[in-house]
């Protein structure tokens, strides 16, 4: 089995401070928590950014002002820019970051209900980010968050759109998409294809059951403040380290061995 990939989703577009006090904002907190899930064993940081008031952006500016802060840090750790950026925002706002090249960037493979918004990517979008992403060098991570986005996905490798092999992730417990079980998570991963890689994230409580489930199913795992607030019942996570911590725990107890982003690459083909 190949060691465990863990991504740290920092920031996010739709959580805040009232929801915890670490979600980062400004490019210092932004570096800050970056940092203290890289230290805790995270191999890529999957980002958003915001103004220093909290407000989400998808601006290639506010994107390198960020990222070059977190390598300055971080020097070796795979960034995966976010070109979902917060629901409502125009395709046009949200394919920005890939202009930066970075190695990986989220494709989301179809629409959804996100919470009470809607999150849209009509087909034509996600081919015009594919074409986009492929014309800068940039690598898809092939954002699952319903069985049918994998259909598209999978339509879009027979048409040459999508490259194989492919790097997917799966996204679970959204309300509005699909549900965040065991036997959720069996149905897509039984569903994906012979060559790609995969990762899980679970969206609130389904967040360390779905990431206990790819380190024993050999998938890959992402946490962080993006996707879970709370370390445990009750307890509100002080950082993204303190989930990457949990993750690398429970894989330590498990018998899997985490990546670095050295071996990150040579797993997802990224050199
Ligand atoms: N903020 C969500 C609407 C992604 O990063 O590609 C979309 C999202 C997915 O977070
Ligand atoms: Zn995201």
């Amino acid at each position: 089995m190949d060691k465990l990939i863990i991504t740290a989703a920092i920031c996010g577009a739709e959580v805040t401070k009232e929801n915890n006090p670490a979600v980062p904002y400004t490019v210092d907190e932004i570096v800050r928590e970056a940092k203290s899930a890289y230290d805790a064993g995270a191999a890529i940081i999957h980002l958003h950014v915001r103004y220093d008031d909290g407000t989400p952006t998808q601006s290639k500016e506010r994107f390198k002002e960020c990222v070059d802060a977190i390598k300055k840090v971080c020097p070796d750790v795979i960034m995966c820019l976010s070109t979902g950026g917060a629901t409502g925002m125009t395709a046009e706002e949200r394919l920005q970051p890939v202009e930066l090249r970075p190695e990986l960037a989220s494709l989301d493979c179809g629409s959804c209900n996100f919470g009470g918004e809607l999150f849209v990517n009509s087909e034509d979008m996600i081919v015009e980010f594919a074409k986009k992403m492929d014309e800068y060098g940039v690598t898809p991570e092939v954002e699952l968050l319903d069985k049918g986005f994998l259909d598209t996905a999978m339509r879009l490798r027979r048409q040459g759109i999508l490259k194989s092999p492919t790097h997917f992730y799966i996204g679970l417990n959204i309300p509005g998409a699909m549900g965040g079980t065991p036997r959720d998570l069996m149905f897509l991963v039984e569903s994906l294809p012979k060559d790609c890689t995969w990762g899980v994230t679970g969206i609130g409580r389904a967040a360390f059951p779905m990431a206990t489930m790819a380190i024993l199913l050999g998938g890959h795992v992402r946490v962080g403040l993006e996707d879970n607030l709370y370390l445990a019942k009750g307890v509100l996570a002080k950082s993204n380290g303190e989930l990457v911590e949990k993750v690398v725990r429970i894989a330590k107890e498990l018998g899997r061995e985490i990546a670095t982003p050295a071996e990150a690459r040579a797993i997802l083909g990224l050199n």
